[in-house]
Formats: C-alpha cells, structure tokens, sequence
C-alpha cells in the first residue's frame, strides 16, 4: 500500500498523510450513525465532559466511573462550553458533545465496518505493526463555536507498549482547516522523549511527568489542513494538538489507536480488555 519513498517518510517524520483513504460514502454512513449516537444520548443519565485530569468534586466517585467504563462501551462526552450558567445546554444536543468512546469499533456496527478491512490491514503492516490490536475509537466533533482544545499530547503515554508501538489512525470526517481546530504535529518529534504517561491502578487515574522536554509550539509545529476522506497516520510518540474550533463549521474526525500484539502491553494502561470483549486487530 505504501511506496518504499512512503514508508521512509513515515519513519522520518513520524507521520502520513493519506488523501481520499475512505470513500465519501463511508465517510457519511460514519457521520450519519455518529450524529445518531450523539442525537440519542440521554442528557439526564450523564453530563460529563471528558478530561482525562483527576476528577473533582461531590460527583467525582460517578463521573470517574463513567469515564473508566467508557473504555469498554460506547459513552459520549460533552463539549466543556456546552452548558450557560444555570447548568442548560447552549447549543443543541447533537452540537454539544464533544466525542464518542472508546469501543465503538468492536460493538457498533457501521464503526466496526469503517474500522476494519485489508486495506487497513497492509497499511498496519506497511508502518511495522505485526499483528494489530485495536484499543480505542473515538468520534470527535469539534463542534462549531464551542469544540475544545486538545492539548500537546503524545499518544504512547495512553497506550504503553514495551517496545513502543502504538499507531494512530485519524480519520478526517469534515474537511480539517486553520479555522475549524485541525490538528498540528511535529515532523520528526516522534525521536524525542516520552513527556507523560497515563496510569490506571482500580479506579485511581494518574498522569505522570516523566520527562520535562517542552511540548512544541506552533512555531516548530505544522498544521496539518487536510479533506474529508484523507487518513492522517502516525507514530505513538508523535507530539500532537488541535487548538479550539472557533468558525461555525463542526470539524468531525475518527481515530483508532492500534498496536503491535508482539509488544507487551502494559497492565497500567486505563484501556484492558477480558475474554468477554477480546482486543482484535484489523481483520
Ligand atoms: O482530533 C483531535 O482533535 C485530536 C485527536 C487526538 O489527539 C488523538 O486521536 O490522539
């Protein structure tokens, strides 16, 4: 699937950027059953929004377990600027949430359809994956006006394999500009140090400094402007982060982080999985 100039950019660089790697029809058949999940989400069961921070507060017990659930089910989060004052949504329902986790991959069906396939399978084996093994999904929405800032972050931290292995698949849903929050990446600062990992031991989360290498900022970043369809791939130690959607334009993208089974995966990631629901790979 990759030209040998391909698999040499992906190995300096630290990322690919793939136009046109899914179809406008399943691009929308995505969107269309992301739109719905978010549609029928029950605002008076959960509130949430996602922050992978120590939660805080009378409703922390319940939001913490509303989060490490989410790992092996289908959860959606709100935007932090959904709610005005008096605790009532600002924008409506489906312009509100901020994403959809973690396992849609393996229990929906129009994500497991996207998600899977041998076109993904020889990509996986074209950026060194052996025997792929996919952790989490996650539908974001960027959503006009509100959608949050994600902040520097390498994706090795959430996903701790020895050796490294774990590979993102980001899918741009919407066309993915300046204006509407498009992520930003550092060629080649896949090289640099691991910065911060995060551990799960029971119900406690921790993110932990491991290293106090500065994040990169947008002068040494690159925007990574992309249209719908296109595949961003990258490697787990890539320093990454989109800034907040500011322009009345969602900017919807799907990720999967992926890694390499040959790899031993650490029991202090937050994301385990049982005989129940087996972690799989992409056939
Ligand atoms: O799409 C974004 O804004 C960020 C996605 C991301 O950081 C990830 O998938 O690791």
């Amino acid at each position: 699937m990759l030209t040998a100039e391909q698999k040499c950019e992906f190995k300096d660089n630290g990322f690919i950027i793939l136009p046109d790697f899914k179809s406008c029809a399943e691009i929308t058949a995505l969107k269309f059953r992301a739109n719905e999940i978010a549609a029928s989400h029950d605002f008076d069961v959960s509130k949430e929004v996602f922050s992978t921070d120590r939660q805080r507060g009378p409703q922390a017990d319940r939001v913490q377990d509303y989060f490490l659930g989410s790992a092996n089910e289908i959860r959606c989060f709100f935007e932090e600027k959904a709610f005005g004052t008096d605790g009532s949504l600002v924008q409506p329902l489906e312009q509100s949430i901020n994403k959809i986790g973690h396992a849609m991959h393996d229990l929906d069906p129009v994500f497991h359809k996207f998600s899977h396939g041998d076109k993904l399978a020889e990509l996986a084996a074209d950026v060194g994956l052996s025997q792929t093994q996919i952790w989490q999904s996650m539908y974001i929405f960027k959503q006009p006006r509100i959608g949050g800032e994600v902040g520097w972050h390498q994706d090795t931290g959430f996903f701790y394999t020895t050796p490294q292995s774990v590979t993102t698949f980001w899918f741009a849903v919407d066309d993915a500009t300046l204006e509407n929050g498009c992520i930003w990446v550092e060629p080649g600062g896949h090289k640099s140090s691991l910065r911060q990992q995060f551990t799960r031991d029971g119900r406690q989360t921790k993110l932990i400094d491991l290293d106090t290498t500065p994040w990169p900022n947008t002068k040494s970043a690159v925007p990574v402007e992309v249209k719908a369809g296109t595949l961003v791939c990258f490697n787990g130690m890539l320093p990454h982060y989109s800034a907040p959607n500011t322009s009345d334009h969602a900017r919807h993208a799907y990720t999967l982080h992926v890694t390499d089974g040959a790899c031993r995966y650490a029991p202090e990631n937050w994301i385990q999985r049982s005989n129940t629901l087996p972690v799989c790979g992409f056939v």
